[in-house]
This record gives structure tokens, C-alpha cells and sequence, in this order.
């Protein structure tokens, strides 16, 4: 996959695209991110991004001019899927980093200040938003996106087993994960997971991983795949999809 990053701030994805993951689907050329300085589509001397918002109120809105001039040099380049980061776009889901990580080439738009001239979103496919909180600027989105997207490039992640046990866990938190010592300051690893016996761990895993979403995160059960025996057993609504009542 090729990313293009379009940012005031190109130096922010530094040591995040050289570290870990990111770093080594660089290296493995598995992921090309290519970065753009939006001031280098400025006319000006001083390189000017913002502007004062018509209808006036505080703080400054990004011109539209250097992003539409950005989007007509990139796509000239070839096709890409253009993504604006932006606080109410849809959220941020791991079905949308699997579709994602289908296209050969992402375009990521990060503004900053109080936001990018509306006009802007005519010309993206698609606005998402990593989550509801606000960040400063949309550098942090992107940076969420492309790790979430880049794990699932063929390739990247070492271990093929992950991606089978991530789907059969489909819907649900991680069940607890213990390493050595088996005991550490009087702190015991459950004595399933020493007993070798794979069945009783893969059974308890799966118990622990109901519960902790049971309990942290209930909404995620609607959608998650459980068989009906594991819904019954702990007083769920039958069958997947629209919540019940
Ligand atoms: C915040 C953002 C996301 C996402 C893009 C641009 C400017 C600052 C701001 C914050 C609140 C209201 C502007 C951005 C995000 C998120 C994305 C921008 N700001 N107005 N904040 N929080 N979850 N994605 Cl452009």
C-alpha cells in the first residue's frame, strides 16, 4: 500500500514511521508513506495556510486553495482513496481499517487550527474521526489510522495465527495475557494456563474474553459472534446484529 500524508506538520511522523510496526512495513516495503508539507502549495511568501472564518469567532480556518491544489497534484499521480481526519466524521472501527487496508493507495488530510474551509470535503471520499475526544489537530487521527490499517497489510504482522484467533474472538476484548514468572510477589498466573491441558485453556481464554466485554464494554456483545449457548449461558438476546429492546 502507498499513504500520502498531506500536513503542516510532516516532521510529527518521524520516529512513528521508523519504530516498530510502522517501521518495519517501511523497510519491507510493504508500506510506502510518502509525506507532503501543505505550505509547499502556497503562493505567498510567508506560505499561509489560515485565514480568519467568515461570519466571524475565534481562531483560524484552513484555507481551502492549498488543499484542492494538494488533491490535483496527488491524484494526478494515479487513483487514491482520500481520507479527511476531522472530530465529526465516522468513527474509526476495525471493519473500516479492514476495508481500508484493501486499497492500494490512502491519501490522509490533516488540518489543524479550528478547522479546514468546508468546501474542502467535496473533494475527499470519505471524513472519519478516531474517537470522541478532541485532539488539536487531525496528525494524531492519521497516525491511529495508518497503525491500524498497516497491521492488516498481508505481511506485515509475523504471526498468521493472530489474524485467525482475532477472528474467531470477533467482537470481543482480549482475555488476560500472563508471562514469567508463575508467581511474582505472591501475584499467582491461573493455574489453567500452566496445566497444559489446551482445551481447558482455550475454553477459559474464551470465558475470560466474555466476561471482561461483559462487563467493560456490554454494547460490543450485540455484534459480537457468539454462539447461542454462550449467549443463553450468560442472559443475552438471541442471534447477532440490532441490539434487542
Ligand atoms: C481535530 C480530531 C479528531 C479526529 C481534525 C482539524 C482541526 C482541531 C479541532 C478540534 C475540535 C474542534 C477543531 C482537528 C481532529 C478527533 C481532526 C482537526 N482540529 N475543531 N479531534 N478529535 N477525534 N479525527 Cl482540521
Amino acid at each position: 500500500m502507498r499513504c500520502d500524508i498531506v500536513t503542516i506538520f510532516p516532521e510529527f511522523f518521524d520516529s512513528p514511521l521508523a519504530t516498530g510496526l510502522l517501521g518495519k512495513a517501511g523497510e519491507r516495503g510493504l508500506l510506502e508513506v510518502r509525506r507532503h508539507d501543505l505550505r509547499d502549495w502556497t503562493h505567498d511568501r510567508h506560505r499561509t495556510v489560515d485565514d480568519a472564518p467568515f461570519g466571524g469567532g475565534a481562531g483560524m480556518v484552513m484555507r481551502p486553495e492549498p488543499w484542492f491544489e494538494a488533491l490535483d497534484d496527488l491524484l494526478a499521480e494515479g487513483p487514491a482513496r482520500v481520507i479527511l481526519l476531522a472530530p465529526d466524521g465516522h468513527r474509526l472501527d476495525q471493519a473500516t481499517a479492514g476495508r481500508l487496508a484493501l486499497e492500494p493507495r490512502l491519501v490522509l488530510c490533516c488540518g489543524r487550527y479550528e478547522g479546514i474551509d468546508e468546501r474542502v470535503r467535496e473533494r475527499v471520499d470519505e471524513v472519519l474521526s478516531v474517537g470522541d475526544f478532541v485532539l488539536a489537530g487531525g496528525e494524531p487521527a492519521a497516525l491511529v489510522v495508518l497503525d491500524a490499517v498497516a497491521r492488516l497489510l498481508p505481511g506485515v504482522m509475523g504471526n498468521a495465527a493472530s489474524a485467525g484467533e482475532e477472528s474467531f474472538a470477533a467482537g470481543l476484548l482480549e482475555y488476560p495475557q500472563y508471562t514469567r514468572p508463575a508467581v511474582y510477589r505472591d501475584l499467582e498466573v491461573p493455574e489453567v494456563l500452566r496445566s497444559g491441558n489446551h482445551g481447558a485453556i482455550a475454553r477459559w481464554r474464551r470465558e475470560q474474553a466474555i466476561q471482561r466485554t461483559l462487563r467493560s464494554r456490554p454494547e460490543l456483545l450485540a455484534s459480537a459472534e457468539l454462539s447461542e449457548e454462550e449467549r443463553a449461558r450468560h442472559g443475552l438476546a438471541e442471534g447477532r446484529g440490532d441490539p434487542v429492546g
